[in-house]
């Protein structure tokens, strides 16, 4: 498998903005020797209020001082600027998002300039809550167009958003309110999934109020109704999107914002701790967000582009919002799920618009094909050109599966490896210059300069196996975690000086072909959403009948991995499948339904080092039933718990 090359069909090739290797090649060199003369003819194609001063200045080295990135400083600018006002005298009629709802024939084109009213609209809203430049902004929201006119609505007045995935619990929501404390929240009435409709502002309010329960007020919520459902409204708190907008002036000047002001907060989970604030800034990653879309999913013109994400992950608002709006480009916004009202959704939603550009997850495509042929068959997707890959590695299986079922053999693929923390896409092909194997993300983008490390931090050479790490900055780059600098240089720039740390392992072939091999810490993914293994263990634990867990990722067909949580109780306590269910719905409710474990394996005992350390390398090998390499267990405190563990998940699985 991995000797099979795929190089797309020159008939796409004639238009493609990136045509050949050589092209690739040249580029690729020309930004990295010369990086300060490529970025300036990139950034060049945004507009500028005032021009930069200097395009980069960086320390990347911890034992020469404190880590700082800076792009474009001195220049200002504003993103939703960039993103809609820019657009309107050559394009204010043409479809900026088109909102595909849960339901089939539920749907809405939105114009650039509808867009950009209502965008204005908003951010008078929330100028008149009191927001103002550097406030913060908590949205919590299902994929509805008010979740992205919002976002617009903060970048056009200098407020920093922060959104929350809406399948966050409460307690998640109010963390991340309190760790950014943020002055409004909103949100929506409810949500919509497959058949039901789901309530939301309940959990809003469970969150705002424990958030003033640590003496944090937020001051408004705005909500939106989405589902009709009936919801509490705290008077002089809440308030109703529809009859807020109504009143406001279609008119709202830009805050011209400097390129290092902030843009949004975005959490994301680590292999320590709780999630870090990732914080992007307005120049760079409008930069980096906007270039990348055009190149890697070769948008042009009229295209109708397609990135099935939600957005309260990086993937939404890099490749839903901002990459292509700034791009002038048709993004499509989709509410629903790849199953409702039946697993042919994808591909009739295709079919519907005349995709050309798709862009979606393995765990989504795995799903699909679990499924049959038979419901994409029914569907003309001749309208596809590229297709799309992200989250995190694709197996060869799914690969092959998407590009023959798909693609119908004609479409390239884009195996996009990137991160919350690297703003945009970092290791991909180019769909038309650089061609494709099954299961590697191929080659960097421009700018990005990757080494792999050895457990020392030497660069090695050549085609080997080792740890992802970035040389130098590009722009898209996290500038900080939000209110905490110290850790920023900690978690990537501490365990090897001078270098970006990803957290990923990584292969590179003779061909010089990267293959991401995931992640090398305590984090894991599942169905393409990071968790760290340690927040899912906080939460059992914070359980009353818990006295310690240990959780895992171990293989899992349809999410890449699922979570096996090794779980002993308290004296006090026994056992039963009743207790099973409330550990996986407290889960649920301290973190969010997508870190409930699939397995809970109750073990009276774990194992664990002289020290007292929990020996995870023997539970990970007991969850995939690698009884025979366990490794030297001898040095364990007590060696006879692994014999009772390997039967106890015998009979579990
Ligand atoms: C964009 C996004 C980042 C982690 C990353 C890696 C994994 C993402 C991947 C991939 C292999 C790809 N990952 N894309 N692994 N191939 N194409 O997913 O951001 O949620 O922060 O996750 O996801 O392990 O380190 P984020």
């Amino acid at each position: 498998m991995s000797e099979f090359k795929f190089h797309a069909p020159d008939e796409y090739r004639k238009n493609a903005w990136i045509k050949t290797m050589d092209e690739y090649k040249q580029m690729y060199d020309q930004s990295i020797e010369k990086p300060e003369e490529f970025w300036t003819q990139m950034a060049d194609q945004f507009y500028w209020e005032k021009r930069w001063d200097s395009v980069r200045d960086y320390n990347y080295s911890i034992s020469k001082g404190p880590i700082n990135i800076e792009w474009f400083k001195g220049g200002q600018t504003n993103i939703t600027y960039n993103c809609l006002d820019r657009h309107l005298k050559d394009r204010g009629d043409q479809t900026a998002l088109i909102w595909e709802g849960n339901s089939i024939g539920e749907d809405r084109e939105i114009s650039y300039k509808e867009l950009h009213e209502t965008v204005c609209q908003f951010a008078n809203v929330l100028k008149s809550k009191g927001v103002q430049k550097g406030d913060r902004v908590a949205i919590y929201m299902p994929m509805i167009p008010e979740l992205a006119v919002t976002m617009l609505a903060c970048a056009r007045i200098g407020a920093i958003h922060s959104i929350v995935f809406g399948g966050f619990s409460a307690d998640a929501l109010s963390n991340r309110i309190l760790d950014s404390l943020c002055k409004v929240l909103v949100t929506s009435d409810g949500v919509m999934r497959g058949a039901k409709a789901v309530p939301l502002k309940g959990n809003a309010d469970t969150a705002m109020d424990l958030c003033e329960k640590q003496g944090h007020l937020v001051e408004c919520c705005v909500v939106v109704n989405r589902t009709g459902s009936k919801v509490e409204m705290k008077q002089g708190r809440d308030v109703w999107w529809h009859e807020q907008i109504q009143a406001q002036s279609m008119d709202c000047p830009v805050e011209w914002m400097d390129a290092e002001d902030p843009l949004f907060i975005l959490y994301t989970s680590g292999s320590t701790g709780t999630p870090k604030g990732v914080q992007h800034n307005v120049g760079g990653y409008m930069v980096y967000t906007g270039i990348t879309f055009r190149y890697i999913f070769d948008y042009h013109d009229n295209d109708i582009y397609w990135c099935t994400a939600d957005i309260g992950w990086v993937t939404g608002h890099s490749y839903i919002v901002y990459g292509p709006l700034s791009q002038g480009a048709t993004s499509i916004m989709f509410e629903g799920v790849p199953n409702y009202p039946d697993p042919g959704r994808f591909w009739a939603t295709v079919d519907k618009w005349k995709v050309n550009q798709f862009y979606t997850a393995p765990t989504a495509i795995r799903a699909l094909m679990a499924q049959g042929e038979q419901w994409v068959e029914q569907y003309d997707l001749s309208s596809l050109r590229l297709l799309g890959s992200v989250g995190e590695p694709i197996n060869p299986e799914a690969w092959k599966w998407y590009f023959k079922h798909v693609g119908k053999e004609r479409c390239p693929i884009v195996d996009t490896w990137w991160q919350t923390e690297t703003g945009g896409i970092m290791i991909t092909a180019l769909p038309y210059a650089i061609d494709q194997k099954p299961g590697s993300a191929t080659l960097p983008f421009f700018g990005v300069n990757p080494v792999l490390l050895n457990e020392e931090g030497k660069p090695l050479e050549g085609a080997c196996d080792g740890i992802l790490a970035i040389q130098e900055p590009w722009p898209g780059q996290m500038r900080t975690v939000y209110n905490n600098h110290e850790r920023f240089e900690k978690v990537y720039f501490q365990m090897f000086d001078g270098y970006y740390f990803a957290g990923d392992g990584c292969r590179r072939d003779e061909d010089g072909y990267y293959w991401i091999t995931g992640r090398v810490d305590d984090v894991i993914n599942v169905s393409g959403h990071r968790m760290g293994t340690a927040e899912v263990e906080s939460a059992l634990v914070s359980h009353k009948e818990v006295a310690e867990a240990a959780v895992i990722g171990f293989p899992h067909d349809i999410k890449g991995q699922g979570i096996y949580a090794f779980v002993t109780l308290n004296v006090s306590a026994t056992p039963s499948d009743e207790l099973l269910s409330q550990l996986k719905l407290h889960v649920r409710k301290e973190i969010g339904p997508i870190a409930t474990p699939d397995i809970i394996h109750f073990a009276p005992a774990l194992p664990k080092t002289r020290s007292g350390k929990i020996m995870r390398r023997i539970l990970r090998k007991i969850a995939t039933d690698e009884f025979d390499s366990l490794g030297d267990i001898s040095t364990l405190a007590d060696p006879e718990v692994v014999g009772s563990l390997i039967e106890n998940h015998k009979e579990l699985t």
